[in-house]
């Protein structure tokens, strides 16, 4: 099984590439120690477990699956390999201006953040309220792009988040050149972070399959129809005829539900498609649990 066992992977730059953001010393001493003690450890906390062939994001999904004297050394070198990995393909000399301003990971920066200096405030601020070492993510969630933090090398994926972006914040990243200053290395790093490799991270992460959902049948100003074909116009005048019935007793959800359709018109407006199944999965899966067509939960993703 050695064959199989991770190994560090090559800077994609030389060491003293990203100078003077971060120096060429520190690069050396990440890179060259800290992430080969985690692949070193991680190939002995997987050795004879049948899973030392499996790519880190499916062990790290499956951290429940090691017996409890396994599982901290797992998580923690495992996750460091893994996080370390994505950290070095996620800078770029030079740095990048951001994501392409048309692009589905912009929309997607706007929707939660309206922008990028906003992101890039809260990253600043969530790297900096991790106390002690770990990291501050970009991730995804299926639905959208959202910013944690993670303790030590813990990876969201262990939590069922698609990490997009991940600043460290281990003392060993920044020390060298920044001693005890974290909010200048943050800004520093923020400088050469690679936006085209997030906006393909972000392309690649995993979204609801929504397929049983856009065949379901609905009831829309009474005619019965498949939930994917609805129209922006029938999702209006149906939330136009339910808003008109909110306050009739018996219908307790009516308002919430009437709601949910112009909500689901607005979004439909707003991305500009002609019908529900154009729709983003992640929008039509809590447009589906707000209409209550499927129970309101995280079941599907
Ligand atoms: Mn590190």
């Amino acid at each position: 099984m050695s064959s199989m066992a991770y190994t560090v992977p090559d800077l994609p730059y030389p060491h003293e590439a990203l100078e003077p953001h971060i120096g060429a010393e520190t690069m050396r001493v990440h890179h060259g120690k800290h992430h080969r003690a985690y692949v070193d450890k991680a190939n002995a906390a997987l050795a004879g477990t049948g899973l030392e062939d499996a790519p880190p994001h499916e062990i790290l999904k499956r951290l429940t699956e090691f017996p409890p004297d396994r599982r901290a050394a797992v998580r923690n070198n495992v996750g460091g390999h893994h996080n370390h990995s994505l950290f070095w393909e996620s800078m770029v000399p030079g740095g990048s201006e951001g994501p392409a301003k048309d692009g589905k990971l912009m929309g997607a920066i706007r929707e939660t953040f309206r922008g990028l200096p906003v992101l890039k405030d809260t990253i600043k601020e969530a790297a900096l309220s991790q106390f002690g070492s770990g990291w501050a993510w970009l991730v995804h969630d299926g639905y959208r792009v959202l910013i944690v933090t993670t303790a030590d090398q813990d990876s969201p994926l262990s939590d069922g988040l698609q990490p997009l972006l991940g600043v460290d914040v281990w003392e060993h990243a920044y020390y060298l050149d920044y001693a005890n200053r974290r909010p200048d290395y943050v800004d520093a790093w923020l400088n050469v972070v690679d936006w085209s490799v997030v906006e393909q991270r972000y392309a690649a992460a995993p979204v609801p399959d929504v397929s049983g959902v856009l065949t379901r049948l609905v009831s829309v100003c009474g005619t019965e129809h498949e939930f994917g074909a609805v129209t922006l116009d029938e999702a209006r005048e149906h939330a136009t005829e339910l808003k008109a019935l909110t306050g009739w007793g018996p219908m307790a959800k009516v308002g919430a539900v009437a709601r949910g359709w112009s909500d689901l018109a607005e979004q439909m407006r707003k991305h500009d498609v002609a019908t529900v199944a154009e729709l983003d999965p992640g929008i039509v899966e809590q447009a589906a649990q707000e209409l209550w067509i499927i129970p309101p939960g995280r079941s599907m993703v």
